[in-house]
């Protein structure tokens, strides 16, 4: 499964396909992601929006003109949508609302797509819960 999923998820380099492989093999360890240190700017990121519970930063490896990425600041365990419980529905609704606020802002509300990848078999490869916004082009069907 590891080496289909190599030939599948292929727009990552080899080094983000190892990491892919490394986060996917402790996907639900809890353990620290990149994206702690772009929420405690450790690491600049390009900030599109953010509130006390969202932050929204421009994706490193765009898949369209637009390619934002919309994450909660508390993971509480949403590693990937898999793993949202009820407690989840206000964070939940927060990334939705937050990403409309993100299309709005890049000028996209006329087609825009939110993607979660959720798991190995979606060539998920940050295990902190994320909507990709992508937009600015034509956006084909189905997605592969
Ligand atoms: O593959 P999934 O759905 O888990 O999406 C993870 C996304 O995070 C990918 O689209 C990556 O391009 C993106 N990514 C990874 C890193 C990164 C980032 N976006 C902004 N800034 C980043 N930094 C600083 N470091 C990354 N490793």
């Amino acid at each position: 499964n590891h080496s289909q999923r190599s030939l599948f998820c292929t727009n990552a380099t080899h080094d983000e396909e190892a990491s892919a492989k490394a986060a996917a093999a402790s996907a639900d360890s809890g353990a620290p992601t990149i994206f702690d240190k772009i929420i405690n700017k450790e690491i600049p990121s390009s900030i599109v929006y953010e509130d006390e519970k969202v932050l929204a930063f421009r994706d490193i490896n765009p898949q369209a003109p637009v390619h934002v990425l919309v994450i909660p600041k508390a993971r509480d365990g949403l590693t990937h949508l898999g793993k949202a419980e009820a407690r989840h529905g206000e964070v939940l609704g927060q990334l939705f609302y937050a990403a409309k606020i993100v299309a709005e802002r890049e000028g996209i509300l006329d087609g825009f797509r939110v993607v979660i990848n959720n798991g190995p078999d979606a060539c998920q490869s940050v295990y902190h819960l994320h909507l990709h916004v992508l937009g600015g082009r034509q956006m084909k069907w189905p997605p592969g």
